[in-house]
């Protein structure tokens, strides 16, 4: 957990920077904790990092272009080198929170680095810290979408479901939040407009920054056309690929292997609803594009499991221990698949 005089730290900077940027995870964790951040400050500008795992060189072109106070890293695991050390050179600060395992550059100097996992070894949400952080009730719906899409039931659950009673049912369970409720659907509809292009995304930001409630995102107006728009041109897609993956889990037992192509990866939303549909199995589904895989695993221990089965290959592997993704070359992908289907008998 983080404790009150880290939220109290954090607090600080907000408050401090007169300028600032917020480099956030392209996922709905880190966009609410974005919108939480942004909203609390009433400046500064956000980017969605599209480099995975860490924040790539490039994007320190954000930086020059924007010449902020204080840089905020929400929700990435990991910074480049080239990154930091550009920074540093510039003196700017940067703040970084995140809930993923904490990488050995985390104290480097010019670093304030906050994440639960360093007391007590809690890893709540982005978004759920952001809220702690920023303490505004106004702002719960917000926090909740965030929490709920890391599959994460915050203790602010219920009085979200006293507000919001029509989206959302109090329950400890957050695959049945996720995928019964509406509130579930909103973190979906999210979800699915990050995958549009950058142009589309900064025009969604600068309408969420507005919102006054959970409603105008389930709605249909002005602000959200473009949302919606994206989202039903999405679903499309993914329902279909979901169906075959479900087709597959048919004549499936302990693992379910599932690999796409196509334009658009989708990877983490289906690994997740499978994960709904099929709780007690090891999810693993790779998406291919070009000569490179990337996977999304869910499932009991499925981090290590990763790890095991990929050990000699070029590849990388990240992640919570039972949500994680790793990628490798697609000639090793058969190789893979053997050494899954071996160690989960
Ligand atoms: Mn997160």
């Amino acid at each position: 957990m983080l404790t009150i005089k880290q939220i109290q730290e954090f607090r600080n900077f907000l408050e401090k920077s007169q300028n600032p940027l917020f480099l956030f995870d392209n996922d709905v964790d880190g966009l609410c904790s974005f919108l939480l951040f942004a909203r609390f400050c009433g400046k500064g500008k956000g980017v969605a990092i599209k480099t995975f795992p860490s924040v790539g060189g490039t994007y320190i072109k954000k930086v020059h272009e924007f010449k902020p106070d204080y840089i905020f890293v929400l929700d990435k695991p990991l910074i480049d080198k080239d990154f930091r050390n550009s920074v540093k050179e510039f003196g700017i600060p940067i703040v970084w929170i995140d809930h993923h395992p904490i990488p050995d550059y985390a104290k480097e100097e010019g670093i304030y680095y906050f994440n639960p996992l360093q007391q007590k070894a809690s890893n709540e949400p982005t978004s759920y810290w952001a809220y702690k952080i920023i303490k505004n009730k106004r702002e719960e719906w917000i926090a909740m979408i965030g929490c709920l899409a890391d599959w994460f039931i915050p203790d602010f659950a219920e009085s979200f479901a006293k507000d919001y009673s029509d989206l959302f049912i109090q329950t400890k369970n957050p695959a049945k939040a996720l995928y019964e409720t509406e509130a579930g659907k909103i973190v979906k509809i999210l979800s699915f407009a990050l995958k549009d292009r950058t142009s589309i995304v900064v025009k969604m930001l600068k309408n969420l920054l507005t919102l006054k409630t959970p409603y105008e995102i389930l709605d249909m107006t002005p602000k959200t056309i473009s949302i919606h728009r994206r989202y039903k041109q999405i679903n499309k897609k993914y329902e279909k690929i979901l169906s075959k993956a479900r087709d597959i889990a048919r004549s499936s037992k302990k693992l379910l292997f599932f690999q796409y192509g196509g334009e658009l990866s989708l990877s983490s939303e289906l690994s997740n609803e499978l994960h709904y549909f099929y709780p007690d199995r090891i999810i693993i589904v790779a998406y291919i594009k070009g000569t490179k895989v990337n996977v999304s695993l869910r499932g009991s221990n499925v981090r290590d499991l990763a790890i095991n089965a990929l050990e000699g290959m070029e590849s990388t592997c990240g992640g919570h221990k039972e949500a994680s993704g790793a990628t490798l070359r697609i000639e090793d992908l058969p190789k893979f698949r053997d050494r899954l289907v071996k160690l989960v008998k």
